[in-house]
């Protein structure tokens, strides 16, 4: 081998392979009193749905806020997965979710009456499904990034959150709570989001091994 050929092995050799990673993690806190949120009466299906569902708008417990998406910008997405979206008692679970560019949604229906899912990428139509009857299961692959709103157009009350994102990002647990692991080394501009409480941005040096801390506040 000549010289040459020696030395672009050695700069090949310290080209990152995929293998350096670390996490983001930190809390979002919600400051202030947590509203006190009636629970939304229904107004149908009542042996299905109950007389009432909660209001999932704002989930603060202990200062902590649940339901924040975090997104980290700039670093590369990770594979596309698989997310489910249930329905039970006339309500979506989970309520909020992230899922790389091109997952695929699995929606399921719970409930033994009919519901139709109503996915809205602002204003266009990402599906539309109609789910007359209780286990239907039914996939949609999320091929376009950006924030899917989904709604029932037959129960009014329902709605659900699906971030299609086009790089690594976590939700936020009851705890308030996430962590992102999978990150390669750099600084990123952070985005965290609430259905009602609007966005807060930041800025995180993830290290090549170990985790990086950002917390918000809303
Ligand atoms: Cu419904």
């Amino acid at each position: 081998m000549n010289r040459q050929v020696l030395a672009l092995a050695a700069s090949l050799a310290l080209v990152p392979t995929g293998s350096l990673a670390g996490d983001l993690r930190g809390v979002v806190r919600f400051q202030g009193a947590p509203p006190a949120l009636a629970p939304i009466e229904t107004t149908k299906e009542r042996a299905v749905c109950g007389d009432s569902v909660p209001d999932e708008a704002v989930q603060a417990t202990g200062g902590m806020l649940r339901n924040v998406v975090v997104v980290v910008k700039g670093a590369p997405a990770p594979p596309p997965g698989k997310g489910v979206l249930d329905q039970r008692t006339c309500r979506y679970v989970p309520h909020v979710q992230a899922l790389p560019v091109g997952s695929t949604l699995d929606v399921v229906n719970g409930d033994p009456t009919l519901h139709n899912v109503h996915g809205y990428l602002g204003q266009a139509t990402a599906f539309n499904l109609a789910m007359p009857s209780k286990d239907a299961r039914l996939s949609r692959q999320l091929k376009k990034p950006g924030l899917v709103v989904v709604r029932c157009d037959v129960h009014a009350w329902m709605s659900a959150y699906v971030w299609v994102v086009e790089g690594p990002a976590g939700v936020t647990g009851a705890d308030g709570a996430y962590a992102i692991p999978g990150i390669p080394p750099g600084t990123y501009e952070v985005t965290a989001w609430h259905e009602k409480l609007g966005e807060r941005q930041g800025k995180a040096t993830v290290p090549a091994e170990g985790a990086a801390v950002l917390d918000f506040a809303f």
